[in-house]
């Protein structure tokens, strides 16, 4: 069996999904059809909002794309369908478990935040009924939006952790945006909040150089999961100040290789940071970030994974069980998705 192939039969776990970028080329084409029936306007080719094998992006440009995104994402049938489309794609590449991030939006007449969120909690119910997947849901912070909105999320996070219905699928919180706007040191408070009501976080950090910030943070011992991680380990422009703070938190770092390589934080696979965690023998995560914008796969990111530092199909067996620790789940459920993913192993050769 070919590599990728067997990259594709392994169980996996996505801990790192943002839901708009995760949009496939054919449900941003879907949008794109129904949008252009109600406005004539010019809109992106959708391979605007791709970065294909081999391109390059900045960072800035990404965030261009996901401006495109969103205001293609204006009602709740939008809402619904898009997540029912990611779910359905991340099932067929095999995952197990999801847990999909997403900013809460309104757009006036047409959806609240509370309706937004509530949409998207329905329609992860009814794909766990069809799909051989368990999916969980992060509400996300947008760093770029200021401490009001940041505390308008962590109220609704609330809500909905406790909700009738959908109790049990908001697990925690997610902190990302721009990383080059606004500081993370002010939405501290928040966090600590945050950590009080039960939620677990999840946060970017050093996702560009910012030693300051990342220090301020990881300092407060909140994190419970960090995103990218970029520029924490000495070897790729951290320091031993930040390698010290997580390796005593013992702090799993969700890395999205096509991610930082299409968005020019590392310059080649072969240099991510992924190869010095692994040294330290450090928890790891692959992750797609956004599956949508940066053309791939889970699977295809295990496969570039596994072609650029070698790994073996233990090895990459491993990195499926590591990722149920990681998991934001009671240790009950963490058990059964163990079995799970376990047995699912045995049947991958
Ligand atoms: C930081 C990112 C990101 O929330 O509309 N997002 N934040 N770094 C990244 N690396 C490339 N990729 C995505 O999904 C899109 C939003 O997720 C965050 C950004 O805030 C983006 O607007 P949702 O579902």
């Amino acid at each position: 069996m070919d590599l990728l192939t067997y990259c594709k039969r392994l169980p996996k776990i996505e801990l790192h999904a943002h839901l708009t970028g995760s949009l496939s080329d054919e449900t941003v084409l879907k949008l794109l059809n129904s949008k252009l029936k109600c406005v004539h306007v010019n809109l992106p080719k959708s391979a605007e909002v791709t970065i294909r094998r081999g391109h390059r992006r900045t960072l800035e440009e990404c965030f261009q794309i996901f401006g495109i995104l969103h205001y293609l994402i204006d009602n709740l049938e939008t809402v619904k369908n898009i997540t029912r489309d990611v779910i359905q794609e991340f099932a067929s590449d095999n995952v197990k478990y999801l847990e999909l991030r997403t900013t809460p939006k309104s757009v006036p007449n047409k959806m609240t935040k509370k309706d937004y969120i509530e949409t998207v909690l329905e329609a992860i119910l009814q794909e766990m009924k069809t799909n051989c997947i368990t999916v969980r849901l992060l509400l996300s912070i947008d760093r770029s939006r200021g401490i009001d909105d940041a505390w308008n999320t962590l109220q609704l996070a609330k809500e909905y952790k406790t909700h009738e219905i959908y109790k049990n699928l908001i697990c925690g919180l997610d902190v990302s945006g721009n990383p080059a706007c606004g500081n993370l040191t002010n939405y501290i408070p928040v966090l600590e909040e945050a950590k009080k009501c039960g939620l677990k976080l999840a946060i970017h950090l050093a996702e560009i150089p910012n030693e300051a910030e990342t220090l301020a943070v990881l300092r407060t011992g909140l994190v419970d999961r960090i995103g990218h991680g970029t520029f924490i380990h000495p070897s790729s422009g951290g320091s031993q100040e930040l390698l010290y703070y997580v390796q005593h938190y013992h702090l799993p770092l969700e890395l999205c290789l096509s991610s930082n390589v299409k968005c020019g934080t590392v310059k080649n696979i072969e240099d991510h940071h992924l190869a010095h965690w692994r040294k330290e023998n450090h928890p790891v995560i692959i992750c797609t970030d956004d599956k949508g914008v940066f053309s791939t796969s889970l699977s295809e990111e295990f496969h570039l994974c596994a072609e650029a530092f070698n790994l073996s199909q233990n090895e990459l067996n491993e990195l499926c069980i590591t990722a149920v620790e990681a998991t934001f789940q009671s240790q009950h459920e963490k058990q059964k998705l163990a079995q799970l993913i376990q047995n699912e192993l045995k049947s991958c050769t």
